[in-house]
């Protein structure tokens, strides 16, 4: 049996009183790794670059192994831009890529780019139309109960390439399960930290990292899923948020 932890920080109160978002981190752990991940995450609320949580949440439910569906981690691209404006052509074409249409590519680049403040969850969006389809308006749709197989191989695989960021080791993961929901074309992203101007493009091929994807010092980060238009909005939400998962590097290169 594992164990799913969720953690949501905020500041002014909670986040369902109108406190502002912070930190949020999912995990899943053996018992024995329970108190090292809960604590990490309370010292992350106090201590975040988007200012000290008074309001932390954590939650701590039993996940049975037979629950739990096995993924591959996406492989990483990286792209060096040189500007915020380049960084969001780069994205718009990765999505066209990947599947989206142009008008969706454009439209969710928008509803990222025109938030007046971070939502916790993502945004639901239709890759034909463009249109916001979840209904969880200021929350947005959280991905939960996801995590590595095996973190010492995740970390080597990650450091043979350059990589040793918690950034890219959680926003991988993330991709990874949200990139293996049946019906979903793409992702969008953007950090809300207002130090990390790196984001990245996801579909089920890759993980393609653009250095500039918003302004240094900007505390307005998100993320859009774009789906298939004829998904079913409960089933992938419910994957989302639920389906335990666990990504292996095995296999991949360099292993
Ligand atoms: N589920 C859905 N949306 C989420 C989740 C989640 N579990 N976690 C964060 N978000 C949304 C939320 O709107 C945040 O404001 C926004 O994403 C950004 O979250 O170098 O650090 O945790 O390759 O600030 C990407 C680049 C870093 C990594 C992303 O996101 C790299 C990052 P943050
Ligand atoms: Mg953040």
């Amino acid at each position: 049996m594992l164990f799913s932890v969720r953690m949501r920080a905020a500041q002014g109160g909670a986040h369902e009183a109108g406190g502002k978002h912070i930190s949020g981190s999912e995990r899943l752990v053996s018992k024995e790794g329970l108190k090292t991940s809960t604590n990490g995450m309370i010292e992350r609320a106090l201590s975040h670059s988007r200012g000290e949580a008074d309001f932390i949440n954590i939650t701590v439910e039993a996940v049975p192994f037979s629950a739990i569906r096995k993924i591959n981690c996406l492989p990483i691209q990286a792209v060096a831009i040189d500007s915020v404006a380049a960084g969001r052509a780069a994205a718009q074409e990765k999505l066209i890529n990947a599947g989206v249409t142009s008008q969706a590519a454009a439209k969710g680049l928008e509803l990222l780019t025109e938030l007046t403040h971070s939502l916790r969850g993502a945004m639901l969006v239709c890759g034909n139309t463009g249109k916001r389809l979840d209904k969880t308006g200021n929350r947005g749709v959280r991905v939960s109960r996801m995590d590595v197989d095996d973190e010492q191989a995740y970390h080597n695989w990650l450091s043979r390439q350059g990589y040793t960021n918690i950034h890219i080791k959680e926003a991988l993961v993330l991709a990874s399960k949200v990139s293996s929901a049946p019906g979903m074309i793409a992702e969008l992203c953007w950090s809300d930290d207002p130090e990390y101007t790196t984001g990245y493009v996801a579909s089920p091929a890759e993980y393609t990292r653009l250095t500039h994807l918003k302004p240094f010092g900007s505390e307005i980060g998100g993320r859009v899923f774009f789906v298939a238009p004829d998904v079913d909005l409960d089933e992938i939400t419910t994957y989302l948020e639920s389906q335990p998962v666990l990504v292996q590097v095995a296999g991949r290169e360099g292993i």
